[in-house]
């Protein structure tokens, strides 16, 4: 037990961790940047700290502020949550030295898994599969060659320091094999500050699969089962479930086995999770995440386990009392993530003001979430407002839940993930339980999601307009009537010209090839008075530390390139002109 817990957190899971310590009967201090004094988490805490800024690096993660405010408070442990400073071994083990306690696992263990090729050599000494790949650090492309010809194409080149997919490189063919390497290196070392990289033979079609590990101080290390993570855009997760859908119950217990010793070796306290890629039967281990997940809830409900009860009992030194064959998946989960997006525009961060929350229950229904009607949600940090969770005796119970759920959720104000998720729950692959990494980017067609009204809002540039509801009695039969109206119609701005946003590059009969994003111009793919075909990538944007291609709209000449490397673009800004 805790006399106080340090929550350096914001958002939802400062909630969920707050909620937590309270149900332990511990005391609780949260902190808050200056754009989160108005935030909800801080009603939960028995003191609250302002850090600074916005800015992550002036408040989220300014770790001795941090430690400031756990000395001035009397906090004896600090709890990071995800993100922020949850992976930052320095930070863990500054708080050790401070006489304070870290939920969450040794920095050692941090430092093992913190490079893709550490991890990568200490799965292969605790006999975990990896995926067939090189296991030194390189720049040579003559390495990247050799590799290639040896085991095939393609082959995926990878960041020692990459994360989140920045600094991967997919090559199909030898053609593409240095600009590969110079594109991975180029990214790493913007995103990392270190450009070394390393070779793997690709998997065209995996299932993101993870298993969620809890181990004590006393040896005790178990395996709470796995989440299917696939669906997915841009390694961003969308939907997560639990169990995965129609997974053998033997390589359920292979990859457990797996990732506890895994976990085993380095060392590990607390709840970790090990990724791994499924394909064709077999798993590979990809890397560990040596802190709770996002996408922890499903586990809890497949478990019956509170996994921030335990990382916070775990931490207090309290021993597990339950063994492997007292975890039983009982059961089936389902979350959803409630980002503020614009999906049709390509899931474009849209942060504004909430004007309206409303979340779903009843049976069977959690909402995490860190929003109210009235929040205005700050730009400098990740889009997550919320995420739904629904439980079910089997898949279909809850798949059919989240969709009732998510006709329940009203959210006003600002576009959100939920309307990605309506289309994907009634997906004929979902339904079916058949969805890999590369399912939503490159499988389905997304055009037929609609852009909800507070995205077409948005994307028309009108002025903040009421689009109000009233509900009418008409001959006494109730109707709810939406009206999109500007207060006052001489208000009302036509856009101009469609900017692109509703496609992410632009399309029907337009010239224009217009920025999906806002970012940097990294270079230019082709010339003025070039011949494209549709699909042929014309530059490449580098958007939050992360390259994309864009590619031409339309076949045709491109008559103008209106950017070159180094400009700064917005979302909806002109790029090319590309006449057919
Ligand atoms: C891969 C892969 C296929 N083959 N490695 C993407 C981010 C990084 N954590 C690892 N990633 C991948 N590595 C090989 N050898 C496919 C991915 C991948 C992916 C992995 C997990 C979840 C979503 C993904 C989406 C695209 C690609």
């Amino acid at each position: 037990m805790f006399r106080a817990v340090l929550v350096a957190n914001r958002g939802e899971i400062a909630l969920r961790i707050l909620r937590a310590c309270r149900e332990l009967g511990m005391g609780t201090v949260a902190v808050y940047s200056d754009a989160d004094r108005d935030a909800p988490w801080l009603r939960l805490a028995d003191q609250s700290f302002l850090l600074g800024p916005a800015a992550p690096a002036q408040s989220y993660l300014d770790g001795a502020r941090i430690l400031e405010v756990a000395r001035r408070s009397g906090a004896e442990a600090i709890h990071p949550g995800y993100g922020f400073l949850s992976e930052n071994a320095d930070f863990a083990g500054a708080v050790v030295d401070q006489g304070l306690t870290w939920i969450g696992p040794p920095p050692s263990a941090i430092t093992a898994m913190g490079d893709k090729l550490s991890a990568r050599a200490a799965a292969m000494a605790a006999g975990v599969p990896v995926v067939p790949g090189t296991m030194e650090p390189t720049d040579d492309p003559e390495v990247v060659r050799a590799f290639a010809d040896e085991h095939g194409y393609p082959v995926a080149i990878k960041a020692a320091y990459g994360g989140g997919g920045r600094g991967l490189r997919v090559v199909e063919r030898e053609a593409d094999l240095r600009a590969a390497l110079e594109g991975a290196q180029r990214e790493a070392v913007a995103a990392f500050g270190r450009g070394e990289v390393y070779v793997e033979r690709y998997l065209t079609r995996p299932r993101h699969i993870e298993i969620q590990v809890l181990a004590d101080t006393y040896g005790t290390c178990l395996s709470l089962g796995e989440r299917d993570c696939s669906a997915q855009r841009r390694h961003q997760k969308l939907i997560e479930e639990a169990p995965a859908p129609g997974f053998d119950p033997q390589v359920r217990q292979q990859m457990g086995d797996a990732a506890v010793r895994l976990s085993r070796s380095v060392g590990y306290v607390g709840a970790g999770t090990c990724e791994f890629l499924f394909e064709d039967g077999r798993f590979h281990f990809l890397e560990m995440n040596t802190r709770l997940q996002v996408e922890h809830p499903v586990t809890e409900l497949v478990t019956g386990l509170d996994l921030v009860h335990w990382q916070l009992r775990i931490a207090a030194g309290e021993e597990l009392p339950f063994t492997q064959d007292d975890i039983v998946l009982r059961g089936h989960a389902i979350e959803a993530r409630v980002n503020a997006e614009h999906v049709a525009a390509g899931f474009v961060p849209s942060p504004g003001t909430v004007t309206a929350w409303r979340e779903p229950g009843g049976p069977g229904v959690r909402v995490d979430s860190g929003v109210w009607a009235g929040w205005e949600i700050p730009r400098s940090y990740d889009s997550l407002l919320a995420k739904l969770v629904v439980y079910g005796g089997d898949r279909e119970t809850a798949r059919r839940r989240l969709r009732r759920a998510i006709d329940e959720f009203v959210v006003e104000g600002v576009p959100t993930t939920l309307d990605f998720v309506r289309f994907a729950v009634d997906h004929p692959d979902f339904a079916r339980g058949d969805v890999s990494t590369v399912s939503v980017e490159r499988e389905w067609d997304l055009s037929p999601i609609p852009p909800s009204p507070q995205a077409a809002q948005a994307a028309s540039e009108a002025p903040k307009a009421p689009s109000r509801t009233f509900t009418v009695e008409v001959g006494g039969k109730r109707l709810e009537v939406a009206l999109f109206e500007p207060e006052d119609p001489r208000t009302l701005r036509r856009p101009t010209r469609d900017r692109g946003r509703a496609t992410g590059g632009g399309t029907g009969a337009s010239g224009d090839l217009v920025a999906p994003m806002q970012g940097t111009i990294v270079k230019t793919a082709v010339e003025p008075g070039a011949t494209v075909a549709a699909g042929e990538v014309v530059l490449v944007l580098e958007a939050m530390k992360m390259e994309n291609q864009i590619p031409a709209h339309r076949a045709g000449t491109v008559t103008a390139l209106h950017v070159g490397p180094g400009d700064v673009v917005n979302a909806g800004d002109l790029l090319a002109t590309i006449e057919a």
